[in-house]
C-alpha cells in the first residue's frame, strides 16, 4: 500500500500540509501504507504527468488541482487553484468528498486539520503546533520585522533550512519529522544542523549586504544584490532595517534568471496604495497586491536596473488611479 504525496516544495506550509495528511492518512486510514513525496513547483507549463500520481492512493496538497481519475486526495487553499475552466468543472463534479478549496484559508496544513476535525473526527493534539506555525508563516503573521528576520524561534528556522535546501531526500526526511517530532527536536537533527548553518551564515550576510547597499527615499527602500551569491533573500530584512519604509524594489541575480523584486512593509506606517502585481504585469511580471517581481534573463542587469528605477519613481508618486 502506497501513498503518493505530491506538495508545494520549499514550502513551510506545504511541507507541514504533507506531514499533516500523512499523519492523519495513518492514523485514520491506512496504518500499514508507506509514504512517497514528489515536491511540485509552479511553471508555465507540464506541470503533471500521469505518472506522478502512482499510489495507491494519490494526494495533492497545498498545489494546484490535477483532472485526473487517478487523483484521491486534494486540498488547497490558493485563489488561482486551477490550471484551466475544464479542470475547475472536474472538480466541481466531483463526488468523492476528498477534494477540498478554500481561498479564505491562511494556510493549507491548517485547512487540512479543519477538515480532518469537523468531517473525520481526528484532532491529534501533538500537531496542534505545527498548524499554528504554519498560520503564522504562511500568512506572514509576525509581530514585527525584527521577530522575521532574527529566526528565535526554531519553526522559523527550519522555514529557512525547507526554503533554502536543494536536496529532495532532506525534504522528505523533514516531512516525515513534521508528522511527528517538535520544531526543536527537528532542529538539533545533526543533518539540519549541517544544511542550517550556512544558510543562517547567508542570511546574516545578506542583512549585511542589504544595509551596506540600500537607499531610502521617497518611502522606497532601493538596493542591488546582482552578481551576490544570494537566491533568495528573507523579505522582511529591508523592514527591520528602514522601518521607514512603504516599498523595497531589489535587483538579483538568482539562478539562470535576474529579478526585480517589489514588495511592501507589512508594518507600514503609510497606507499601501500602490497594486504592486498590478505595476509587475506592465513589466510582463506578476504577484499580489502587496508583493510582486518581474523575471529578466540571465545577465540582463542593467534592464533590470533600468526598470527597478522606474518602479521606484512610480512608488515615490501617489498612484494616479486606484489600482
Ligand atoms: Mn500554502
Amino acid at each position: 500500500m502506497l501513498i503518493r504525496v505530491l506538495y508545494h516544495d520549499h514550502c513551510f506550509d506545504g511541507a507541514a500540509s504533507a506531514a499533516y495528511f500523512s499523519r492523519f492518512m495513518h492514523d485514520h486510514f491506512h496504518p500499514d501504507a508507506k509514504f512517497a513525496y514528489t515536491g511540485m513547483a509552479h511553471k508555465a507549463s507540464d506541470i503533471f504527468s500521469e505518472d506522478l500520481f502512482d499510489g495507491n492512493v494519490n494526494a495533492i496538497v497545498d498545489f494546484k488541482y490535477c483532472a485526473t481519475e487517478k487523483l484521491t486526495w486534494w486540498f488547497d487553499h490558493h485563489q488561482s487553484a486551477f490550471l484551466s475552466p475544464e479542470d475547475e468543472q472536474h472538480f466541481l463534479r466531483d463526488t468523492s468528498g476528498k477534494k477540498f478549496l478554500d481561498a479564505q484559508h491562511k494556510s493549507c496544513a491548517g485547512y487540512i486539520a479543519e477538515i480532518a476535525r469537523t468531517h473525520f473526527g481526528y484532532d491529534p493534539a501533538d500537531l496542534k503546533n505545527l498548524v499554528y506555525w504554519a498560520e503564522i508563516v504562511d500568512s506572514a503573521n509576525y509581530p514585527n520585522a525584527e521577530f522575521a528576520v532574527a529566526l528565535a524561534e526554531p519553526a522559523l528556522k527550519l522555514v529557512l533550512v525547507i526554503e533554502g535546501s536543494k536536496s529532495a531526500e532532506i525534504m522528505h526526511k523533514i516531512i516525515g519529522w513534521m508528522s511527528h517530532l517538535s520544531f526543536d527536536e527537528i532542529m538539533a537533527r545533526p543533518e539540519i544542523q549541517e544544511l542550517y548553518k550556512p544558510l543562517y551564515d547567508k542570511h546574516v550576510r545578506s542583512i549585511d549586504l542589504i544595509r551596506e547597499r540600500a537607499r531610502v527615499e521617497g518611502g522606497v527602500a532601493y538596493f542591488d544584490l546582482s552578481g551576490e551569491d544570494i537566491v533568495a533573500y528573507n523579505k522582511f530584512i529591508p523592514y527591520f532595517l528602514f522601518p521607514e519604509a512603504t516599498y523595497t524594489v531589489s535587483v538579483s541575480t538568482p539562478l539562470l534568471r535576474t529579478k526585480v523584486s517589489v514588495g511592501s512593509n507589512p508594518w507600514a506606517k503609510q497606507p499601501i496604495q500602490h497594486n504592486l502585481a498590478t505595476i509587475c504585469e506592465r513589466y510582463g511580471g506578476g504577484g499580489h497586491p502587496r508583493v510582486g517581481a518581474i523575471s529578466f534573463e540571465p545577465g540582463a542587469v542593467d534592464a533590470a536596473r533600468e526598470t527597478a528605477q522606474e518602479v521606484v519613481q512610480e512608488l515615490q508618486s501617489t498612484p494616479s488611479k486606484a489600482a
